[in-house]
């Protein structure tokens, strides 16, 4: 398969086009691998993953650049939020299993000892938009608590991952613990998914394609963790801090061209301020250098393939048949070398319903709705007005008011005055059309392992 360069629409590579018979292989390899890797000590695992994440330390600019030439993210980013935490969850996972303990549960006559055995033969199926880091993020864990795995990322974006299995064989993992095949989602994620020989799958991607995922993982009863699409809520009050909360919302809104699960990008501004706030937040992402994402000081790169340009392009066409307003957007002015490249200017639109499409379907691009409301209670109903929960964002200086709105929205995760701000021993992921299942630390460790109580009588 080709792959291309999103900014400039060149092919910079080819991808093996994986089939069901290379699923069958590196499933068979995984299965093999498994005795030897599960009886290994938590810490001897851990050992394992601090030297892979040595050795993408010592990569950690290969890493930012592969990124960013097949993604199209700006090289900033990608040094900061991809290549940092590709690093970050292997050094990560392994403190934690490192202190992973057994837990005891005493009764006058017994003991009960909890120990966590691995799952088996796990399928890790990542998306496009951060490739690497969310890879690392299933690997760690998974192979930390002693499962062998096969790794499917996008086809879109082959490049880190070659790099990863680079850096399993540099430093001399046992052959087969973590597999990889390349390709599409029905040539080889679909089989990967129905294998009969797989125990547990991790999936990070679209909510359709998870619907299908989890349709297919159901029939064996095989473990599943489903992080899926988002439609993320900023709410605005009027007794915010409006210069911290415009960079903050612009942020949330465009970071990656729109293209993370968590964006915010339904801002809910409150009627007293919302005339200054847009005024404002529209001058702040006209400011927004966009362009080659090899230079340092872009800020906005391109969008990951023509489809997905066509998607949110279709998206800001229906945004008008709505009665939207675009208040910024088109397309940026580039030089020649980009004519091909998939690009969109940041767009903002206001005065769309609040059930409107565009304010409540997962667009995944620079393209953000702007909505006024009035009482504490007017925002929450806005911001559950939409089949997904995953994140959302809440500006304000009184904390008070902040947790109980955060409280009252159905998501999995709210930040207040802040966004993407990450613990990495937090839970993460959502409820309704947002997925199934949390991880992230001890979450991620208990995912990733079947828990078995052993009761003696004393
Ligand atoms: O994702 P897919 P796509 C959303 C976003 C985007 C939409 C579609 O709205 O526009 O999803 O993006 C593999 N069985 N998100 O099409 O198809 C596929 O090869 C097993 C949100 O790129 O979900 C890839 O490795 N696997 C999301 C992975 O699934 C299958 C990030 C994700 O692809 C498969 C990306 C199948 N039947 C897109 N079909 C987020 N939550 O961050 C495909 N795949």
């Amino acid at each position: 398969m080709e792959d291309y360069s999103p900014a400039t629409g060149e092919i910079i590579g080819y991808v093996p086009k994986s089939n069901e018979s290379d699923v069958d292989k590196a499933v068979s390899s995984a299965r093999e691998a498994l005795p030897n890797w599960s009886s290994l000590t938590h810490i001897e695992r851990a050992e394992w993953l601090d030297k892979i994440a040595d050795y993408l330390e010592s990569k950690y600019e290969e890493i930012a650049i592969l990124e960013s030439r097949d993604t199209g993210k700006p090289i900033s980013l990608a040094r900061e939020v991809d290549a940092y935490r590709s690093v970050k969850n292997f050094r990560f996972f392994a403190e934690m299993i490192r202190n992973l303990e057994e837990q005891h549960f005493d009764m006058k006559d017994a003991d009960n000892r909890v120990i966590y055995k691995p799952v088996g033969v796990g399928a890790l199926i990542t998306p496009w938009n951060l490739p690497l880091y969310l890879l690392s993020w299933k690997v760690a864990p998974a192979i930390g608590m002693g499962n062998t795995v096969v790794c499917k990322p996008s086809e879109l974006t082959p490049m880190t991952a070659d790099l990863l299995m680079k850096a399993i064989d540099e430093v001399g993992l046992p052959k087969g613990v973590v597999n990889l095949i390349h390709g599409d989602g029905i040539g080889a994620g679909a089989p990967l998914v129905a294998h009969q020989d797989v125990d547990l799958v991790s999936f990070t991607g679209g909510t359709g394609t998870g619907a299908s995922v989890a349709q297919s993982a159901a029939k064996s009863f095989k473990k599943l963790s489903l992080e899926l699409g988002g439609k993320n809520a900023s709410i605005v009050f009027d007794d915010c801090d409006l210069d911290k909360t415009i960079k903050g919302v612009v942020r949330s809104g465009f970071l990656n061209q729109g293209q993370v699960c968590l964006c915010g990008s339904r801002i809910l501004v409150q009627e007293n301020i919302y005339d200054e706030f847009v005024e404002r937040f529209v001058n702040e992402v006209e400011d927004m250098k966009i362009g080659d994402p090899s230079q340092e000081e872009t800020k906005l790169g391109a969008l990951i393939s023509p489809e997905h340009l066509s998607k949110v392009e279709q998206y800001i066409e229906i945004a008008k048949e709505e009665g939207g307003t675009i208040l910024t957007g088109g397309y940026p002015c580039l030089p020649k070398e980009f004519e091909n490249g998939n690009w969109i200017a940041p767009t903002v639109i206001s005065d769309l319903d609040i059930s409107s499409r565009c304010s409540t379907e997962e667009i995944f691009g620079p393209v953000v709705t702007i909505h006024k409301f009035t009482t504490e209670e007017g925002a929450i109903m806005i911001a559950n007005n939409t089949r997904y929960g995953l994140a959302g964002s809440i500006w304000t200086k009184d904390l008070e008011k902040a947790n109980r709105v955060a409280e009252s929205i159905d998501t999995g995760m709210i930040w207040i005055n802040t966004w993407l701000h990450r613990d990495l021993r937090t839970p993460f992921g959502g409820v309704k059309d947002s997925g199934i299942g949390r991880e992230g630390g001890k979450w991620s460790l208990g995912f990733f392992s079947e828990t078995m109580n052993i009761c003696t009588k004393l």
